[in-house]
């Protein structure tokens, strides 16, 4: 099924250089950019992203990381484009993902993980409005 999802290149992988050989990874398998932009969030909007993780103890941290400096934002299309990327990406903490996953390849601790893909179509379906309002 095509499909859409909603990723992050997150500030540490920008920051590092790692933004082609990321990119490379999900076109290698198929999928698409339809939005792709370079921008820096504020704390608020890193609390609207990430609404199920606030009170979290590694919320602070968290949301410090995603705010420190310019990520980049995108929905990729694609067949079964909303598991299919989250297997490219790996596990959340890249000590314990799998190998050749672009976490296990460019992620560095839990926090600092490189990426961010939407976990289900309700997700992907919000996080694309919060983002990409034109495109929802
Ligand atoms: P994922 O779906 O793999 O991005 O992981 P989660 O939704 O569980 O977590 C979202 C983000 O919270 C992770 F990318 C990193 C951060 N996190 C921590 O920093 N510490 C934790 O113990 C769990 C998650």
């Amino acid at each position: 099924m095509n499909e859409r999802t909603f990723v992050i290149i997150k500030p540490d992988a920008v920051a590092a250089g790692h933004v082609g050989n990321i990119l490379n990874r999900y076109e290698e398998a198929g999928f698409r950019p339809e939005a792709m932009e370079l921008r820096t969030i504020d704390g608020e909007f890193a609390d609207r992203h990430y609404a199920e993780h606030l009170g979290r103890d590694y919320y602070p941290p968290l949301r410090e990381f995603m705010t420190q400096g310019p990520l980049i934002a995108m929905i990729l299309a694609g067949e079964n484009a909303l598991e299919g990327v989250r297997e490219l990406n790996g596990a959340t903490d890249p000590a314990k993902a799998d190998a050749d996953t672009i976490r296990a390849d460019f992620g560095t601790s839990v926090k600092s993980n490189c990426v961010h893909a939407s976990d289900s179509p309700e997700s992907a379906a919000s996080e694309i409005s919060l983002w990409f309002p034109g495109r929802a």
